[in-house]
């Protein structure tokens, strides 16, 4: 074993003792990638699979962060030591951001938990594969729940929605935020729907969307199956209305996850996701590869001349590189 590989395994264990330092190491080693992420990974697996983890999206200034601090304070005073993770996957600029919400988050945490940010550093498939490290890592450390937070503006927090065993969906009153949340695909991943910022003028309005919308079968046919409808819950994150009834509807909806034996299909779920997302990643790096070495050139010169296409080079060298 590499001394690198010795010195994750000390502060894993560490970490899975308490020591909140070797954590923040580990994520960060996990946050960088590579090898060094692989193997704290491959340690925190082993010991995973007992947290619960609530993804919480929505479009950016729905007041994810703020309702994600009441749902913080309430989990603590529970005693509940809990982990909540930021995910930000538009760019690493915006980390400053992130990092404020987290100072305000940090007034509301009790001793026990941990609040960590997380943004891309500008590699690519970096997220898909942090954060289910980070995921299992908490969930080694002893962390529950787990709160994934992420801005709802693509693929990506779709994705980090499909990691969570409950999904709370965030919309806010106005300019038809029900129907672009339904265009993101984040109606078909949500447990549970907050209408945030219900203080302002439409909340209603909002929630009579979401009513359409899963009546009209958007989910429905799901509801059908699984007999689960997700509730609607009218929330002011300011003032914390809502917030006790979002933790209810979390308990309720991880109760139904066990009572139904769906869980393990989401863990599961979440687990092939990884391994697909790894495989991308090593068929990507692969293909990098391939192209700067001699069997790439030959092609590539092959390709130059008008002998084959790009499509047929392509496939030769896959079939190639599947032999070994
Ligand atoms: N009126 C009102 N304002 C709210 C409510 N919840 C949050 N806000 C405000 O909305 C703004 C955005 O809140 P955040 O919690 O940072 O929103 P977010 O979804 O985490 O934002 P990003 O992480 O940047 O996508 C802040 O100024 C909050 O104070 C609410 O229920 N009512
Ligand atoms: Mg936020």
């Amino acid at each position: 074993m590499t001394s690198s590989s010795d010195s994750s395994k000390e502060l894993f264990e560490r970490a899975v003792k308490g020591e909140r330092r070797s954590l923040g190491r580990l994520l960060t080693s996990i946050e960088r990638g590579g090898n060094e992420a692989e193997i704290i990974a491959g340690l925190a697996h082993q010991v995973s699979g007992n947290t619960h983890v609530v993804g919480i999206t929505g479009a950016p200034g729905s007041g994810k962060s703020t309702l994600t601090g009441r749902l913080l304070k309430l989990f603590s005073e529970a005693g509940e030591k809990l982990a909540v993770l930021a995910v930000d996957p538009s760019s690493p600029l915006t980390g400053g951001a992130i990092l404020g919400d987290r100072i305000r988050m940090d007034d509301l945490a009790g001793e026990e938990s941990f609040i960590r940010s997380m943004a891309t550093r500008g590699h690519s498939g970096g997220l898909a594969l942090a954060v289910p490290a980070a995921i299992q890592l908490f969930d080694a450390a002893g962390y529950e729940p787990v709160i994934i937070e992420t801005v709802g503006v693509g693929q990506v927090e779709v994705d980090v929605a499909g990691a969570a065993d409950t999904t709370v969906v965030v919309v806010t009153p106005g300019m038809g935020d029900a129907v672009q949340a339904n265009k993101a695909g984040l109606l078909e991943v949500a447990d549970i729907f907050v209408v945030n910022k219900s203080d302002r003028p439409g909340a209603n309005d909002a929630r009579r969307d979401l009513e359409l919308m899963l009546d009209l079968g958007h989910v429905s046919g799901l509801e059908q199956i699984t007999g689960y409808r997700p509730p609607i819950i009218m929330a002011n994150s300011l003032d914390g209305t809502g917030a006790e009834e979002v933790l209810g509807a979390i308990k309720s909806h991880a109760e139904y996850l066990h009572n139904s034996g769906t869980i393990h299909n989401r863990q599961k779920e979440r687990l092939v996701k990884e391994i697909q997302n790894r495989i991308e990643l090593l068929i990507g790096l692969t293909a990098d590869g391939v192209l700067k070495s001699e069997l790439g050139n030959r092609h590539i010169t092959q390709v130059l001349d008008r002998k084959i296409s790009p499509a047929e080079a392509a496939k030769s060298i896959v079939r190639l590189l599947l032999k070994d």
